[in-house]
């Protein structure tokens, strides 16, 4: 059995509570061999993002080639993509190589509020990309700019995601975690049954909720490189996610991060004696 692959194309978040940061820790915590693409980087902590840097789409397009021509990822994951030119690069990219088992998660706005994909990025991902997508992640916010419509609740979240099947992912996965309440609720909508599902869970409190949803996508597409159903693969995300925002170390003044990995370090193995 050969460890399976799967590749993030996101930006860089150097406090490395989102972005491919958060994605490389959730495809390590979930079993999987990851690979990156870099489409941004940016300058951010817990507190918010200070400044960002676009990487050109041919550069993003080049790591991609660099990656499958060689890694063959079992599955890809997207973040932030800032605008309509890189998005046209990744889903190039990824008919090139005939990518299979791809999530979008559409990251529009960080969670200080800055702008992560311009206006023509959002049609851009909408044509170009969610055709080519088994899973699509947004949040509200994200399914409401998605689709054109207000999401504002439950009943609507599962509108939008029926609207999104439509335009080519099998499963839709609405986060509700941006609602007040103790109890979260995303609604899973999955073409493949005709069925939709409400995944509950209790709101774990605390601030270490930075990069929640880019680590549900990324262990999303961990679980389709390894195999699993993608039904099965978003549930399995979500408990990993909850397991993770448990875990959350309390870093930073802000949105700390989640805890991605066990805590358990590795053994410290001492250099021989008279060399210390
Ligand atoms: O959580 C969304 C997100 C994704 N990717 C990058 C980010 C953020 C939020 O700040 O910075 C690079």
């Amino acid at each position: 059995m050969s460890l399976p692959v799967a590749c993030t194309v996101a930006g860089s978040d150097p406090s490395g509570g989102a972005g491919l940061q958060a994605d490389l820790k959730t495809f390590a915590a979930c079993g999987v061999y990851g690979a990156s693409v870099v489409t941004a980087v940016t300058a951010q902590n817990t507190t918010g993002v200070a400044a960002v840097h676009p990487i050109p789409a041919e550069m993003v397009a080049a790591q991609m080639d660099a990656v499958a021509g060689d890694l063959a990822p079992g599955a890809w994951k997207t973040g932030m993509l800032g605008d309509e030119r890189v998005v046209a690069a990744v889903a190039e990219g990824l008919r090139r190589h005939r990518a299979a088992n791809l999530v979008v998660d559409p990251v529009m706005r960080s969670t200080s509020g800055r702008t992560l994909l311009s206006g023509p990025g959002v049609d851009a991902l909408r044509a170009l990309l969610l055709p080519l997508a088994a899973v699509v992640t947004p949040n509200l916010e994200e399914a409401a700019a998605l689709t054109g419509r207000p999401v504002g609740g439950v009943e609507e979240a599962r509108e939008a995601g029926w609207a999104l099947c439509a335009l080519g992912p099998r499963l839709a996965v609405v986060t509700g975690g941006h609602l007040p309440g103790a109890r979260i609720v995303d609604v899973v909508c999955d073409l493949a049954t005709g069925r939709c599902l409400e995944l509950e869970h209790l709101r774990v409190p605390g601030r270490g909720t930075h990069g929640t949803g880019c680590t549900l996508s990324a262990a999303v597409a961990a679980f389709l490189a390894r195999g699993t159903s993608p039904l099965d693969a978003v549930t399995s995300a979500g408990a990993y996610v909850q397991a993770a925002l448990r875990r959350a170390p309390g870093l930073g003044a802000g949105h700390g991060p989640l805890g991605h990995l066990d805590p358990e370090p590795a053994a410290v193995v001492h250099a021989p004696r008279g060399e210390r």
